[in-house]
């Protein structure tokens, strides 16, 4: 098999690049692991940035999302008992998130896919990458029982945080940054009404907690719990006691409970490796970065990273203009150690750190004030969790 790009992955990544290049007329081969049923049902994030949902929309793909997506102007922040709202509309220029499950992104990428006329290789788990540096890369794939090889001028490696793609860039070629944090979060779906048009960010000291939706009758709450966390130690009625308990307000907020119906748990976890390109592979999504959910970016930052590389690539094909591709790496990381910053801050400020250490608490406390108190900082928080502008990053 023969392409000019060979996309490792049908994450969001992967499939809004095979969306981006098939309306640029590049030839793209989509490879995926596991079958349709597992992606598309893969549980995820849920917070889509302006930015995310005006690149669907410029595209053709959002005409579900734009009617099941519920669009929110603002968030709450709650600690000490009480809510105080950060309001999108007032700080950041208009802008607003829009919750629509990860899941559903998916779906209409890949529906956007076969109806353009487009393949994905479901069940084509990619094992090795050959050539890089030459001008015919390779990718080898198990599929239907065998080995196969796609051949490709550019690979795009979306293959998320333990795909192959990023393995096979030569050793010290690559460097990593990380940060690992001392707790997970344990996420449920639950056949509930949402208890608040916004999302809740609570702060406590018994740990966070996130009150967040996908539908006017499903709502998806967090807990955050620790990093070797047992799924078997959390019945119902504890994840229940645990979110009221978190969620509490002096005025008697209580939090509509409903049937479980998914549960799991997320570890936590900062990684950077740069440069994102090797000769003709380039990494996009979380292929090359993680952050930790708390900021809502892991899904955007992905759609930014495939943005500048399907105009790269477009040039690249239609001119053989490489200035794209050159830099493309340092485009990206701009914006991927701002939403980085942004990503720790959250963390760092919502979580319950240290329980033998008074100090960073009483810091926490006073950040938090801070951030609802100040028309900057509360800027600062607002214009970075709706998505910052290229030229703002
Ligand atoms: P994805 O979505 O992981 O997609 C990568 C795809 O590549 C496939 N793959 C391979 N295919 C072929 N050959 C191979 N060798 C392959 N190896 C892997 C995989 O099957 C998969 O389909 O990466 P992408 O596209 O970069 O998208 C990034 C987002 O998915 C991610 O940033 C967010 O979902 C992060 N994230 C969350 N973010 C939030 O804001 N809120 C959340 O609640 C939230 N929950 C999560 C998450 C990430 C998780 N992972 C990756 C551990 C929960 C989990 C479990
Ligand atoms: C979600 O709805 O899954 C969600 C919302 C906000 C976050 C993380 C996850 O920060």
């Amino acid at each position: 098999m023969e392409t000019q790009v060979g996309i490792v992955g049908a994450g969001p990544a992967g499939l809004l690049l095979a969306h981006l290049l098939q309306r640029a007329g590049v030839d793209c081969v989509v490879l995926e692991a596991r079958t349709r049923d597992y992606v598309e049902q893969r549980v995820r994030a849920g917070v889509l940035e302006q930015g995310t949902v005006d690149v669907l929309t410029e595209t053709g793909a959002a005409g579900r999302l734009r009617r099941e997506g519920m669009v929110h102007h603002g968030i709450e922040l709650r600690f000490g008992g009480a809510g105080h709202r950060i309001d999108f509309s007032r700080l950041a220029g208009g802008r607003a998130i829009t919750v629509y499950g990860q899941q559903e992104v998916v779906k209409d990428l890949i529906a956007a896919r076969l109806e353009a006329g487009g393949t994905i290789h479901f069940e084509a788990e990619a094992i090795e990458l050959g050539d890089l540096e030459g001008g015919r890369p390779r990718i080898s794939y198990r599929a239907g029982g065998g080995e196969q090889q796609l051949r490709c001028a550019v690979v795009a490696g979306c293959d998320g945080s333990h795909g192959v793609c990023r393995d096979a860039i030569q050793a010290g070629a690559l460097t990593r940054y990380e940060r690992d944090y001392p707790f997970a979060w344990l996420g449920i779906l639950a056949r509930a009404r949402p208890s608040s048009e916004e999302l809740i960010y609570a702060h406590h000291d018994r740990g966070f907690a996130l009150h967040s939706m996908r539908t006017p009758d499903v709502t998806r709450n967090y807990l955050q719990v620790a990093p070797d966390e047992d799924l078997e130690r959390w019945p119902d009625e504890r994840i229940w006691q645990e979110l009221q308990a978190r969620m509490a307000t002096d005025d008697g907020f209580e939090l509509a409970e409903g049937e479980i119906f998914d549960k799991g748990i997320t570890p936590m976890r900062s990684f950077v490796a740069e440069p994102m390109r090797f000769g003709r592979l380039f990494l996009a999504g979380d292929a090359a970065h993680i952050v930790p959910p708390t900021g809502a970016k892991g899904l955007n930052l992905a759609v930014a990273d495939v943005r500048v590389l399907a105009r790269a690539l477009q040039a690249f094909f239609a001119d053989g203009d490489e200035r794209g591709l050159d830099g493309y790496s340092d485009r990206c990381l701009r914006r991927v150690w701002r939403v980085q910053h942004f990503s720790w801050w959250m963390t760092s400020m919502l979580h319950r750190m240290d329980a033998d250490d008074p100090f960073e608490a009483k810091l926490q406390r006073s950040q938090l004030e801070y951030v609802c108190r100040s028309h900057a900082a509360a800027t600062t928080l607002a214009e970075n969790y709706v998505g910052l502008e290229l030229e703002d990053v």
